[in-house]
């Protein structure tokens, strides 16, 4: 019989690795799983349930919430509440930092960001969508309320960050810093288990993936490199293929396996980018960088970026790491001319 490696077998065996560790990262992590379950879960049965549609309300960037965003969003808090060893949670679904008052989570030495449900406007159409996080240590004394400044850190500082996607599988992709592993769900047993070890992305992928909607917005640089993917050249392997779904998660989870780009730039409706930096670049590029790829805001590396805002947006180009320094030049010599 084939070995099977459960999510929580990997990371107590990762734990043992690290001998100053007191089991508070792998509880998280667990919980993190338990979460992602219960959304799994959710999701496919959403058809059924009349959870589709909209809540009827605004999240703070004054988009419509979906049902599943809000289920989503209040799932990870609680989950991550009950691991008593988080702190506070900054979430695309609220404005202002959620910070845990009592009990044991006071004294949690972990913060995390998440954008609990990503790509919803995919919910009504079973396209796939995602979660997004990202774990920090807090600056901040242990024992103390967690402060917007815990939540302020480059994303260099991750300790860990992951994404779930919630598709054809369900699979939790997940970093800490040495490789990328992925765990697909296994409903039988209910456990996610360990599928795509130590993912490495191609250096030199043929799929780019930006909404082709925008642009007549997008700058020279990004507009003469989708030309450039669409001209033939057999060395090269162009022109490439074009997929976009509209899903970071989804798109970005296609172009890790397969070999590719996401953009998603500036443009003249998004001046600093559409996605946030906290809680999808940052956690994004934390797994592309561990695969062997790159990821910037188009000229400087996401990670080294100092956050001001926890909503902060930024353009954000992530992929194979020869797909990704092309862009750039395009980018810098069009800037010149
Ligand atoms: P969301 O977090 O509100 O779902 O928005 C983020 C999503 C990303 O998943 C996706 O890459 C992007 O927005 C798509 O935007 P657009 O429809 O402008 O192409
Ligand atoms: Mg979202």
């Amino acid at each position: 019989m084939n070995k099977v490696t459960t999510l929580n077998q990997f990371v107590i065996e990762k734990q043992a690795e690290v001998p100053e560790a007191t089991g508070g990262f792998s509880c998280l992590l667990h919980h993190v799983g338990i979460a992602a379950k219960k959304v799994h879960r959710e999701v496919n049965k959403a058809g059924l349930v009349d959870i589709l549609g909209r809540a009827g309300t605004e999240n703070v960037q004054g988009e419509d919430q979906q049902k599943l965003d809000v289920y989503a969003n209040e799932t990870f808090i609680a989950e991550l509440k009950a691991s008593g060893v988080c702190c506070g949670i900054a979430s695309e679904e609220n404005q202002d930092i959620v910070v845990f008052e009592e009990g044991m989570s006071r004294d949690g030495k972990y913060i995390f960001c998440m954008d609990p449900l990503d790509g919803s406007s995919n919910i009504d159409v079973n396209v796939s969508i995602g979660t997004i996080f990202s774990i920090y240590h807090r600056k901040s004394p242990i024992g103390e309320v967690a402060q917007i400044e815990d939540f302020l850190q480059a994303g260099c500082e991750q300790l860990a960050a992951g994404y779930v996607i919630y598709g054809s599988s369900t699979m939790l992709v997940y970093t800490t810093g040495n490789g990328v592993n992925g765990f697909t769900l296994d409903t039988s047993i209910g456990e996610f288990c360990l599928s795509h070890p130590n993912i490495r992305t191609p250096e030199d992928g043929t799929i780019y993936s930006i909404n082709e909607g925008n642009y007549e917005k997008f700058p020279v640089g990004v507009k003469k490199y989708i030309k450039y993917c669409q001209e033939t050249d057999k060395r090269t392997k162009r022109p490439y293929t074009s997929r976009y779904i509209g899903s970071l998660v989804a798109d970005f989870h296609r172009n890790l396996l397969k070999g590719g780009i996401f953009i998603y730039p500036e443009t003249n409706s998004h001046p600093t980018g559409k996605l946030r930096l906290l809680y999808e670049c940052n956690p994004i590029a934390f797994i592309a960088e561990q695969a062997g790829g790159l990821a910037t805001d188009g000229e400087r590396r996401i990670l080294d970026l100092q956050p001001e805002t926890i909503h902060q947006r930024v353009p954000f180009y992530t992929g194979a790491k020869n797909m990704m320094l092309k862009v750039m030049e395009f980018l810098r010599f069009f800037e010149k001319v």
